[in-house]
């Protein structure tokens, strides 16, 4: 964890890396995350990128998820709460196991969670292993960032707008992050042991890229609640449609 002075923003950019077999068995507390003994072999990234294929399909909350409300502050009042709907629209799509073997070590990615308007933006951030996520305050007021999760503990303490804190992810898992100071404020970081998950726009569609031909297992999430896991066959290089309902 460091403190750096935030300046330009850093394009979301969640990149790949080849996670051991080994440390993979002694993360099996979430099953789902966890990369198979077995499956479809790539012989390389030129071949399994000619040869691999999509997943796509859309999310259907039958309800959205209550959030939080904001306290109106005392200029607010009588005005209509600012709703964030979008946030909670967005669900995460992944291969409940990904083939051994299918994806390329690459290093480390980088992505940023935003404290924006007393709220984290993304809602809602999937990464892979090894990925740093910084957390700017981006307000005028001090927030406290952190979390209790298994998947990852940490508290990044107050900080004034401008500056910005980092957290390494290193274990697959749900991690939810809060404020210590103002309790509407919370946000989902979802850590994957690989690169095959896609967040969802806000219509619900999403878009899986560059799988190997096979036969998966996928599960949509949307604010804590799980689908059950749906099959899918991806054909060499084309694309499968799955669709979802949750709620
Ligand atoms: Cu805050």
């Amino acid at each position: 964890m460091s403190v750096t002075a935030h300046g330009g923003r850093t394009a979301l950019a969640v990149s790949v890396r080849v996670v051991s077999l080994v440390s993979l068995v002694s993360l099996v507390s979430l099953v789902f995350f966890v990369v198979a003994p077995a499956g479809p072999l790539v012989a390389g990234s030129q071949a399994g990128a000619a040869r691999s294929g999509t997943i796509r399909g859309r999310v259907e909350l039958r309800r959205v998820a209550p959030s939080v409300e904001r306290r109106p502050t005392v200029s607010e009042l009588g005005t209509p709460a600012a709703h964030d709907l979008s946030g909670r629209l967005r669900s995460v799509v992944y291969l409940e196991a990904a083939p051994r073997g299918a994806f390329e070590p690459s290093p480390p990615g980088h992505a940023v969670l935003d404290q924006r308007d007393e709220r984290f933006v993304p809602h809602v951030l999937a990464i892979m292993t090894g990925t740093t996520v910084d957390f700017p305050n981006s307000d005028r007021i001090y927030h406290n960032v952190f979390s209790l999760s298994k998947a990852a503990r940490f508290d990044l303490g107050r900080y004034a707008v401008g500056h910005s804190k980092s957290v390494r992810f290193e274990q697959p898992g749900i991690v939810r992050v809060f404020c210590d100071i103002h309790s509407h404020m919370n946000a989902f970081i979802l850590v994957f042991s690989h690169p095959f998950f896609a967040v969802t726009d806000e219509e619900g569609r999403y878009r899986i890229e560059n799988v190997p031909p096979g036969t998966y297992s996928v599960v949509a999430w949307n604010e804590g609640v799980s689908s059950e896991p749906m099959p899918v066959t991806v054909p060499t290089g084309g694309a499968s449609e799955l669709d979802f309902t949750l709620r």
